[in-house]
């Protein structure tokens, strides 16, 4: 990928629930693409746009590095990702340009509905899974509570019952995981929707151009579609 051509990079989630949706929402701006599947990067057909499919866990570090020019991210995974970098003294500055009305999903704790629960004290000193051990450290701190994280990309809600934490703190939309796995969600500490975001530094007049060329559009269409 090279950022100083007038090509402007556009990273999104290569597949996964972000997809689709992102995908759609540029096309609906007017960027026509024909997608290889296999293939990482895709040349828009009738503008000076290229997209990057990734997983969406590298997109915030990509775009705070200023490896790509925008990407789409869930904000649960951009801000994930901020914490993490600021403690890591990695670059962390990024733009945000709109949010997006997709991805739409909440961050909260959830404990084995067989346990009485009046609240985040009743977590001091216990463990919680969670994927996003950043953003819940950061919310216990500002409560005021300590509790340790057990680490886990996937089957958080099983966690409990596996013996391997008190609580679990997870993503949530309708709720049939949680209660599937019988959990009860109880506080919720981070809500979340698809974000759109810029690299920190200035682009070139060429692709500035261009983004002021789709941000209308964009507006437009998340306009038409409340
Ligand atoms: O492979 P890659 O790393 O790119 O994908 P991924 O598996 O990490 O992410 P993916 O595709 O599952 O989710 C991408 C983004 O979608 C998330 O980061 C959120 O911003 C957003 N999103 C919206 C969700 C959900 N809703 C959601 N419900 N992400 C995950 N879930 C999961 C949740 O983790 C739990 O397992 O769905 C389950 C709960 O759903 P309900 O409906 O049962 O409550
Ligand atoms: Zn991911």
């Amino acid at each position: 990928v090279d950022t100083n051509s007038s090509r402007l990079t556009i990273a999104i989630q290569k597949s996964g629930r972000l997809s689709k949706e992102s995908m759609n929402l540029l096309q609906a701006c007017g960027v026509k693409f024909s997608l290889h599947e296999a293939r990482l990067l895709a040349h828009s057909s009738n503008q000076p746009i290229d997209l990057l499919r990734v997983r969406d866990d590298d997109i915030p570090g990509l775009v705070m590095d200023g490896v790509v020019d925008l990407g789409l991210v869930g904000e649960n995974v951009l801000e994930e990702a901020r914490l993490e970098r600021v403690a890591t003294k990695l670059p962390a500055e990024f733009k945000r340009l709109r949010a997006l009305e997709f991805g739409a999903c909440r961050l909260s704790i959830a404990v084995p509905k067989e346990d009485t629960y009046n609240g985040l004290s009743d977590l001091n000193g216990k463990r919680i899974a969670t994927t996003y051990p950043y953003l819940l450290q950061d919310y216990l701190q500002r409560q005021g509570f300590s509790a340790s994280t057990a680490v886990l990309t996937g089957s958080v809600e099983v966690a409990p019952r596996a013996g391997l934490a008190d609580a679990v703190c997870d993503l949530v939309s309708t709720g049939a995981t949680l209660e599937a796995n019988g959990l009860v969600e109880q506080d919720v500490i981070f809500r979340s929707q698809a974000q759109l975001i810029q690299r920190p530094e200035a682009l070139n007049s060429a692709k500035q151009a261009l983004i002021e060329q789709l941000l209308p559009r964009l507006d437009g269409v998340q306009m038409a579609r409340e």
